[in-house]
């Protein structure tokens, strides 16, 4: 086992690559591209292309080091059997999960806007994660992927900071994993919900994790 350390908010992080796995969040043209289901919600998408390249830049160091990469994708199957009336049928939005838009249904698996964005595309081997919830956990294999891996610590990022990125690392932290969020590779609508949400992540000495940046991360795994 080689540990090494990763600096961190609140404090360094003693990492074992072997049992380490970094979980892209929802990089999906449906979030990140116009036409899609962020879009739809009234948000500007633009807002989250900062996170694109802290993204790639994590990525790339974390297959340089051999160390797993799953890919996560929300959605919903085409019948809509698994979309929760309450989810869809909540707000005001131009258009609803399952409702035609430039990319295809909107939220839908299969759909172009399902996708996740070429820049970040999965390469062979990659396990991907469809959920059909903002945790990653929630009715998935999640789980029994990383426990059959002997993953303990999660560097996870992706979009939204507050949201799914949020639900998934109290769901790891809850299920016993170390969750480091790499701030600059998450991204949210709401700069300010940004901040807050990486700050309550490492809040009263880590409360559901810790904090690092692209940079530190790379570093650490080159
Ligand atoms: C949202 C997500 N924001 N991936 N989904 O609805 O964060």
């Amino acid at each position: 086992m080689t540990t090494i350390e990763l600096a961190a908010d609140p404090y360094p992080i003693p990492i074992d690559p072997g049992s380490t796995a970094l979980v892209i969040i929802d990089m999906q043209r449906d979030f990140l591209e116009p036409g899609g289901f962020g879009e739809a919600l009234g948000n500007d998408v633009g807002q989250l292309r900062g996170a694109i390249a802290p993204c790639r830049t994590v990525l790339e160091a974390a297959r340089a080091a051999g160390i797993l990469v799953v890919h996560t994708r929300e959605g919903h199957a085409p019948h809509m059997a698994d979309a929760p009336p309450a989810k869809v049928s909540r707000g005001k939005p131009s258009a609803r999960i399952g409702d035609p838009g430039p990319m295809g249904r909107i939220l839908i698996r299969g759909e172009p806007g399902h996708d996740i964005i070429p820049e970040l595309a999965p390469a062979a081997g990659e396990p991907v994660v469809d959920k059909p919830g903002k945790g990653a956990f929630f009715a998935t294999d999640l789980d029994l992927i990383l426990r059959t891996r002997g993953i303990a610590t999660l560097l996870v990022c992706g979009v939204t900071t507050e949201v799914c990125v949020h639900t998934t690392i109290r769901e790891a932290n809850d299920r016993g994993y170390r969750c480091v969020a790499v701030g600059d590779a998450c991204g949210s609508y709401f700069p300010e919900f940004h901040r807050v949400g990486l700050a309550m992540i490492s809040a009263q000495g880590g409360i559901f994790g810790w904090v690092t940046d692209s940079a530190a991360a790379a570093g650490a795994l080159a």
